[in-house]
């Protein structure tokens, strides 16, 4: 199988994250790539290669301009006010309710605001060379679409960044922009066919799922903890199914604490059944490995066994799959998972 890997993601690279209100070395971090890279490439059945450059249009055709123009600038401008800051986090919250019962909210001029505009929450740090790392995930994301839109039966992007909570107009839950999204977009505007995004990371795709939740052309199905208890908290329940034109196009599958191999399959399963009825052209896994029994900051039990397992389920839809990284914090575990996951899937 092709992997698609680039070492632009070791410019993102933070020291500290704000979580549970506390400033503690970040879950989300450089080691978690190189992890994976090492176990694949021990391995004979992965061929490496770099990503192309796509340029900043498909991920406008997603996201707002004023997103990418920030996260573009965002540090250079708030290092010349504030010179010691390494990792710019905001502090205030742009919450439209401030503005409840007046005129529509604009984007505020000082950089300071700016933040706390296009970012909604507090472990996403923007440091120097983050714009630039979350651009060659993209990159990863859209060649290794590419190559299955070329042919290959699936293909493997090493995305880092992860991207499936970073919505139209907002980053944040260690995303800045939407690598999944911008992929599923690009192979459903130049084909003309339809397209279902698979997330199976352990955090509902808040930001797939807002993306796409009005369209027809894009499917979203997610398997995650209970937004009763996981972050986001506030999407990702099962009786979002879509609006307007997207109604029915997006399942969700809220599991319980604990849910073991068998509980997760048995998901997985019936999620497949609803990929199999919308009749996608291709198949977009947002590949989470935070579902994983030990994961740090997840609470689900699925082995290392049940990753090879999964991958086999999605194999039997008989899609052209491209798999993109999203997350998976217990490092030790990391490569062998994916490494599991893309054998079931065939690699
Ligand atoms: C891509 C991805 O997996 N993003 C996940 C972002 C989750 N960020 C906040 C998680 C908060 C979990 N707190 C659990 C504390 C356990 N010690
Ligand atoms: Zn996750």
């Amino acid at each position: 199988m092709k992997v698609v890997y680039t070492p632009a993601h070791l410019l993102h690279d933070p020291q500290v994250e704000f979580e549970t209100s506390v400033a503690h070395s970040p879950f989300e971090h450089i080691g978690r790539a190189e992890r994976i890279r090492e176990t694949l490439q021990a391995d004979p059945r992965f061929e490496f290669l770099a990503p192309t450059e796509w340029g900043t249009a498909p991920i406008e055709a997603v996201h707002h301009p004023g997103l990418v123009k920030f996260l573009s600038e965002g540090f250079r401008l708030y290092t010349a006010e504030h010179p010691d800051v390494s990792h710019v986090v905001p502090d205030v919250f742009y919450r439209p309710a401030l503005r409840d019962k007046m005129s529509a909210g604009r984007e505020p001029q000082s950089i300071n605001g700016r933040v706390g505009y296009w970012c909604f929450e507090t472990t996403t740090p923007l440091t120097e060379g983050t714009y630039q790392a979350a651009r060659g995930a993209v990159d990863t994301a859209l060649t290794t679409a590419q190559l299955v839109l070329d042919g290959e039966g699936a293909a493997y992007g090493l995305c880092r960044p992860p991207g499936h909570h970073a919505t139209s107009d907002l980053y944040g839950g260690y995303c800045f922009f939407n690598n999944a999204a911008i992929a599923a977009h690009h192979i459903a505007a130049t084909t003309g066919t339809k397209v279902t995004i698979l997330d199976v990371d352990y955090h509902h795709g808040n930001g797939s799922q807002q993306i796409f939740y009005d369209r027809d052309d894009v499917q979203y199905v997610s398997l995650h903890g209970d937004p009763a208890r996981a972050y986001p908290y506030s999407i990702g329940f099962a009786d979002e199914t879509g609006t307007g034109r997207g109604l029915g196009c997006t399942t969700n599958y809220p599991m319980p604490v604990r849910a073991d191999d068998d509980a997760y399959i048995s998901a997985l399963g019936d999620a497949c059944e609803k990929i199999a009825a919308f009749g996608p052209s291709t198949l977009v896994v947002s590949l989470g490995l935070d579902t994983f029994i030990t994961d740090p900051i997840s609470d689900l039990a699925v082995t290392t066994d049940g990753m090879r397992r999964s991958g086999a389920v999605v194999r039997q839809l008989g899609l052209p799959t491209v798999v993109l990284q999203e997350g998976g914090y217990d490092v030790n575990a990391l490569g062998r998972n994916v490494q599991a996951w893309l054998d079931g899937l065939g690699a």
